[in-house]
């Protein structure tokens, strides 16, 4: 029986720091509405979804800055979307900003089943920027302050997806660059990873020389890298366009495990893409080159997990003949 699922990927235009949830929320139950007109069946948004990228901001009080996270989920302002979804019949991925009863703070996203229940969540792994003000840079970026590690690992489940079930995982943002954390859901067989982002367009630091087109080729080439190598369709999408001031690059795309791009947001606004994803090309892919219990080999990996830092490797000198080792 043939496993096809259509996939909508909801690229956001810029949400200014002075707009309200409910303005966000409107824009989303309107892309979900297209979403459904076009026979999506599951609907990805990106990181932090409801506010403005609120960690370029600096609070002093970290209090301060609860103004930004969800308490509870649905909160009174998603609740529409929820609605939506049970109205529509479709799924879908949100980020945003948790804080849990006990006052821990999460960068977060979770995929919902159309009846509303939660079906998985993913805390943010690789956190970007810095805990404290720094009056060096340009721009802050302070996700360490307002952000814990996420704590649950990179879960891959199984659930239902429109009429399919499918093995469904999560990354977020920066988690993109790190092959490490595509393969761990490769290795639970996820087919399908939903990954929101917020990624400027200019490196404002001047550490060094970065042309501007390579911010956009290095998230697509993460992205791509990982679909291939680990034989997953992703939705990898933006929030788009000027933020108070600061530009978002957008690109938006849904990737297959061959590592090609099906669909590719065009604008910096609120924009849908939609493709229609073969699963069975997950099945190809993990028989034959990504055949993993054929091939990996776990035990010349050991520094994976056992080093952070890179080490300076010995350095070669000649040792008579040279010849015979
Ligand atoms: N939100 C987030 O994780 N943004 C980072 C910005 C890093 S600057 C290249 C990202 O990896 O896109």
């Amino acid at each position: 029986m043939s496993r096809r699922l259509t996939l909508a990927a909801a690229q956001l235009g810029p949400i200014q720091r002075a707009e309200g949830r409910e303005v966000a929320v409107g824009r989303m139950v309107r892309l979900m509405e297209t979403a459904h007109r076009r026979g999506a069946e599951v609907v990805v948004y990106p990181e932090l979804a409801l506010t403005t990228f609120f960690p370029r901001w600096y609070e002093e009080d970290l209090a301060a800055a609860d103004y930004w996270f969800e308490s509870a989920m649905p909160s009174d302002a998603t609740a529409p979307l929820f609605a939506a979804a049970r109205k529509f019949g479709i799924g879908f991925h949100l980020g945003f900003a948790e804080r849990t009863p006990e006052g821990r703070r999460f960068n977060t996203a979770i995929y919902v089943h159309p009846s509303g229940e939660v079906v998985l969540k993913y805390r943010k792994v690789h956190l970007p920027g810095h805990a404290e003000y720094a009056p060096d840079r340009r721009v802050q970026h302070l996700e360490k302050r307002y952000f814990e590690v996420g704590d649950l690992g990179f879960p891959v489940v199984r659930a239902p997806v429109g009429g399919t079930e499918v093995n469904i995982g999560m990354l977020i943002c920066n988690d993109r660059r790190w092959p490490e954390a595509w393969r761990v859901l490769g290795l639970q067989q996820v087919e399908l990873v939903m990954l929101g982002y917020n990624t400027p367009s200019l490196n404002m630091e001047n550490r060094g020389f970065e042309a501007h087109h390579l911010r956009v080729f290095h998230s697509h080439l993460s992205v791509q890298a990982g679909c291939y190598q680990n034989a997953c369709f992703a939705a990898a999408v933006a929030k788009a366009g000027t933020e108070d001031g600061h530009e978002l690059f957008g690109h938006s795309i849904i990737v297959n495990p061959q590592g090609e791009i099906m669909a590719q947001a065009t604008s910096w606004h609120d924009e849908l893409i939609v493709a229609d994803c073969d699963l069975a090309m997950c099945a190809l892919g993990r028989s034959t080159i990504f055949n993993f219990s054929a091939h990996r080999r776990p035990e010349a990996y050991e520094r994976i997990t056992a080093q952070v830092g890179s080490v300076v490797p010995p350095v070669w000198s000649p040792c008579g003949s040279g010849r015979d080792s």
